[in-house]
């Protein structure tokens, strides 16, 4: 009705003004446009042309399509939009999602599902689900995601399988989210073309330029790769004697004149570590491994690090790699699949745990330096930087396997976008759009998930000893023993006498010494190391009394039964939602809370045992040890 494709009437009569900036000057030039960094927007109540209308603007189409969800969001919420006037930038350029996908369906700590991607070796012929991923991550403010898992199959970069991968690219372009592809660096031989992968030999890089240039023909917008390499098995630059930067920067050069990034994980390690060696630590390896590499990547490769210094553990302290890049990008990795959380047959809601990673000041130079601003380049004035967070979302109706699951997903995009929103505002945003505004229903499920991470930490791993869960198998359930005196190096270093991991400067690995001064000075006394870390960086007695006044051992025998209970109660509060919630998720999620119910016991049960046959030292209150005592 208005002659131009920016200017809509919806059925109910609301008018929009809807585009970027230059496009709704054209139509408006009397309103005062905000700037807007990249992919920003600009959300506006104005008369346009006699109507009352709103103005949803973006930086680029990718800023006005998220303007569009967020007015949603606001009217979905039921907030007052009337006299809106809200300028959104997203905190950092890079919001990416990785999938850990493989070709024949299945997914790597995957817990919903077959691949949404992927099935029998090939990209699926129904891409409905895939489409319906994109708009979900664009609605978050995604703005890319890798298809296929980090363990790569090099199978990806067949001609015929990038013809494939076009037609998802194809589905997730018009939600403005660039696909990627998880790059396995052997693939030049591994597919038979040359008889070497060695970054720094030139053949090599021709074969990824040219391999690139195809990709690009096929898909314009393609975002990059995501690269694992010297990890877990994976073909590394080590083969040859040469760098992690050297094997980054083969594939950065490659995409460079496509505006294409690298995310280069820092996950490298050595997993058949010593354990006989105290003085051997697996957390040190990132640090390690890319600090004395800074400055020698190419400005589009990112260094993305997982949040913490091990792998994904139910605690942890932040990477000191955040702090050690002064002159690489950087992006945080935030693990959505609930691999050691509890797999989605639990409640976890990890936002809080990520919040205090991205909090944590670093304290640089003695100046407030957050990860969180570290990860988005704002420290160190770097040209890019951000997120990943690995989803493996499938083909369940609920995406993630349970139907309270998603606030995870949810919550990382709303961090991505946002690290300063609140746990308690994000949270309150998803059950009012999952579940509506009963405000008893929006209080209960706000209040389980705010307290579910706390609750899964006091029967899995408290202290810092890490999630106390079968490391050599599924990752779920208790078994300890398993993480000791193996190559894997993730051990608790629990004996008859103590427990818990000395890395110390003084006695121990010399981990803390990886953090700046300031951070050193907290973690190495025991005098300031805080409770919930202590195991992580201190080997203390089992009758060390810890600043809550507790013992290290009865803080052990009390946080599992207080974890065992709270767990009960979880199902308790759920119950008081009948009648709220409609039938089919409320009986879901009653099974799911009862069954985590038992399975809380089960742990407590595990581990007071194990940790009472170490030490022999019984619960005060009777609960474990009884016998022994009698
Ligand atoms: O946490 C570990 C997982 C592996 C995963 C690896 C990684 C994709 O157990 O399944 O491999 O981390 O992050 O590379």
């Amino acid at each position: 009705m208005f002659g131009s494709r920016n200017l809509v009437e919806s059925e109910s009569g609301s008018v929009f003004l809807l585009g970027t900036l230059s496009e709704v000057h054209k139509i408006a030039p009397v309103l005062k446009l905000p700037r807007l960094a990249r992919d920003g927007y600009w959300l506006r109540a104005a008369k346009i042309r006699g109507y009352d209308s709103f103005v949803i603007a973006g930086a680029n189409d990718r800023g006005a399509l998220y303007g569009v969800f967020a007015l949603l969001s606001k009217i979905a919420r039921e907030q007052e939009v009337s006299h809106i006037d809200d300028v959104e930038q997203p905190y950092a350029p890079l919001r990416w999602i990785n999938q850990w996908d493989n070709l024949d369906g299945s997914i790597e700590r995957g817990y919903g599902g077959r691949s949404i991607f992927f099935a029998g070796g090939t990209v699926r012929d129904d891409l409905t689900r895939a489409g319906q991923y994109a708009r979900l991550l664009a609605s978050l403010g995604i703005n890319g995601c890798t298809i296929n898992n980090v363990n790569a199959d090099p199978r990806v970069f067949r001609s015929d399988f990038i013809s494939q991968i076009k037609r998802i690219a194809d589905i997730f372009r018009p939600w403005g989210v660039r696909i990627s592809i998880a790059a396995d660096l052997s693939a030049p031989k591994a597919l038979g073309d040359l008889d070497t992968f060695d970054p720094l030999d030139p053949k090599v890089a021709e074969w990824w330029k040219k391999k690139v240039d195809e990709i690009y023909r096929e898909i314009p917008d393609f975002g990059g790769f995501t690269v694992k390499a010297d990890s877990e098995g994976q073909p590394g630059p080590s083969t040859y004697g040469r760098t992690q930067a050297d094997a980054a920067n083969v594939f950065a050069r490659a995409l460079k004149p496509h505006g294409g990034v690298v995310f280069y994980r820092a996950f490298v390690y050595n997993h058949h570590l010593d354990w006989r060696n105290l003085k051997n630590d697996r957390a040190k390896a990132a640090y390690d491994n890319f600090h004395p590499l800074d400055g020698q990547f190419d400005d589009n490769v990112i260094i993305q690090i997982k949040n913490g210094p091990i792998d994904f553990q139910v605690r942890e302290p932040a990477s000191p790699l955040f702090a050690g890049l002064h002159h690489t990008n950087e992006a945080i990795e935030l693990q959505i699949t609930q691999e050691y959380t509890g797999q989605q047959r639990q409640l976890c809601f990890l936002v809080p745990m990520w919040k205090e990673a991205l909090d944590f000041d670093m304290r640089i130079d003695n100046q407030q330096t957050p990860v969180k601003a570290l990860v988005a380049g704002r420290v160190f004035h770097r040209p890019t930087g951000g997120f990943a967070g690995v989803a493996n979302v499938g083909m369940d109706p609920s995406w993630l396997g349970n139907s309270l699951a998603m606030a995870n997903l949810y919550g990382f995009g709303r961090l991505a976008w946002n690290p300063d929103l609140s746990a308690k505002s994000i949270i309150e945003e998803w059950t009012r759009l999952t579940f509506g505004d009963d405000p008893q229903v929006v209080h209960t499920i706000d209040d389980m998930q705010l307290h579910s991470w706390h609750i899964y930490e006091n029967y899995t791993g408290p202290l810092g000893a890490g999630t106390l869960t079968n490391i050599t198998g599924n990752h779920y359930d208790p078994a300890p023993e398993s993480a000791e005196r193996n190559g894997w190096g993730q051990w608790i270093r629990a004996d008859h006498e103590g427990i818990g991991m000395d890395r110390t400067i003084a006695t121990g690995t010399g981990f803390i010494g990886q953090y700046p001064p300031a951070v050193q000075k907290i973690y190495e006394p025991l005098s300031s190391c805080p409770d919930k870390l202590l195991l992580f960086f201190h080997h203390v007695p089992y009758t060390y009394v810890l600043h809550c006044g507790k013992t290290v051992i009865q803080y052990f025998y009390d946080s599992h039964y207080e974890g065992a209970e709270q767990a009960a109660g979880l199902a308790e509060q759920w119950k008081t939602l009948q009648g709220h919630v409609d039938e089919a998720r409320f009986s879901e999620i009653s099974a799911m809370l009862e069954y985590q119910a038992r399975e809380a016991i089960v742990w407590r049960d595990t581990i007071c045992n194990w940790i009472y046959q170490l030490c022999g030292i019984a619960d005060q209150k009777g609960r474990v040890g009884m016998q022994a005592r009698q």
